[in-house]
């Protein structure tokens, strides 16, 4: 038996239920067995038989443990950027005249078709460092930007390779539904049926995770988000939705009714939909990144999903064109001044609840048996981590038990 032993730490479990806000664990000791968590809890309980079997013993030097961040809703591989088209609009250029010419996502549609997958790769794996150097571990990573089958396949055979090359784990989500293409421009329910061609092919070919897809007055109605929903299901893959960002179109209930892992953004969310979530226990992904960029006032209703025990998780929405964002801590910082969210339920939502969201059990809490993903961290308190804006206090990352 060949164990690691971490001491002269604090824990932030985030176990759920715990005594101790954030599952903390004072003067703990973390026991690794292979790329599993052995044992976690006060240094001075560590059974001494794991003690005796532990071959390595690492000084955490006061730090912080907490489980590897894990950022669920991401659309980080994508080919060019939009920094010009913000540069256009704040000279007075309207969001009109920037579609008209092209712009908007119908150009990161373009310049993604334009690039090489490695092309793609080079640039994805630029973000995808800025947020593993903040202690993220897992991602999600969706398509969409592709819009035709041998597009939608690079990006999410691009997603993929991501993974062999970082130390990260990365779920792919494919959202051939989340705009529609110039050359189905007006035929939107022809472009569902090409959607609903590409999903068996890409999933054939072990691409895809979970599908999405984009349910607002300016993407696709909730009829047509529930063909792709049913062929989903269909294939046994699960389903998360864009809903109620812009509107109320009532996704949240539709998701609810196919068990969906996630409803995000959810700032138009009704009553109904958050009962429904609750009901299926659905996770409420919210984007504080986009709707800052985006300039919403509407807030997601944190309330009303506080009072029906909805588990809220917290994400980048990293994608060029409304959350231009590879900070998952900047996120914690501003799910808590411009949602209200506690610093408890920022740390929560970008680890356990996050991983709820991905429909994945083996991680997001220290905890026996859970994967040894976890982040030192140069704080005193847990509420540090979403508290500073722009500092970056991780330490060291330790991967399915290896340090990073
Ligand atoms: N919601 C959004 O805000 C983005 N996609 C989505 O489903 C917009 C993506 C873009 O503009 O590139
Ligand atoms: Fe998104």
């Amino acid at each position: 038996m060949s164990l690691q032993l971490w001491t002269n730490c604090n824990a932030a479990t985030l176990q759920a239920g715990a005594a101790q806000p954030y599952g903390l664990v004072e003067d703990a000791a973390l026991v690794v067995e292979g790329e599993s968590i052995a044992w976690v809890g006060p240094r001075a309980d560590v059974p001494a038989d794991l003690l005796a079997g532990c071959s390595a013993q690492h000084d955490a030097g006061g730090a912080l443990i907490t489980p590897g961040l894990i950022d669920c809703h991401t659309h980080l591989v994508y080919g060019g950027d939009r920094a010009h088209e913000f540069e256009l609009r704040l000279n007075g250029v309207t969001y009109e005249e920037i579609a008209r010419a092209g712009g908007g996502i119908a150009s990161t549609v373009k310049a993604t078709r334009a690039a090489s997958a490695q092309e793609l790769q080079a640039q994805s794996a630029t973000r995808l460092k800025a947020l593993i150097a903040e202690g993220v571990t897992t991602l999600e990573i969706k398509s969409g930007y592709g819009l035709a089958l041998e597009h939608e396949r690079k990006t999410l055979a691009v997603a993929r390779a991501l993974a062999q090359d970082h130390a990260v784990d990365i779920r792919t989500t494919f959202l051939g539904a989340h705009a529609v293409p110039s050359e189905f421009s007006g035929r939107t329910d022809a472009y569902v049926d090409a959607v609903l061609e590409m999903l068996p092919v890409l999933h054939a070919e072990g691409l895809v995770d979970t599908v999405d897809a984009f349910c607002e007055r300016i993407a696709f109605s909730a009829a047509q988000t529930e063909r792709i929903f049913a062929a989903a299901k269909a294939l046994g893959i699960p389903v998360k939705l864009h809903a109620e960002q812009l509107s109320d179109s009532g996704g949240a209930q539709l998701a609810a009714r196919y068990g969906a892992l996630s409803c995000d953004h959810l700032e138009w969310l009704s009553a109904e939909g958050a009962k429904a979530m609750a009901a299926a226990g659905t996770v409420a992904v919210l984007l504080p990144g986009a709707f800052y960029f985006l300039r919403e006032t509407r807030l997601p209703p944190v309330e009303l999903l506080r009072k029906h025990a909805v588990p809220v998780a917290i994400s980048t929405d990293c994608n060029p064109g409304s959350s231009p964002c590879t900070s998952l801590l900047l996120m914690l910082n501003m799910a808590c001044t411009l949602f209200r969210l506690t610093p408890e339920e920022a740390l929560a939502g970008a680890t356990r609840h996050a991983a709820a969201a991905l429909g994945l059990r083996d991680r997001g809490v220290l905890a026996k048996g859970m994967r040894a993903d976890f982040v030192l961290w140069d704080v005193r308190r847990p509420a540090e981590l979403s508290y500073a804006v722009g500092a970056n206090p991780r330490l060291q990352t330790v991967f399915k038990g290896q340090i990073v």
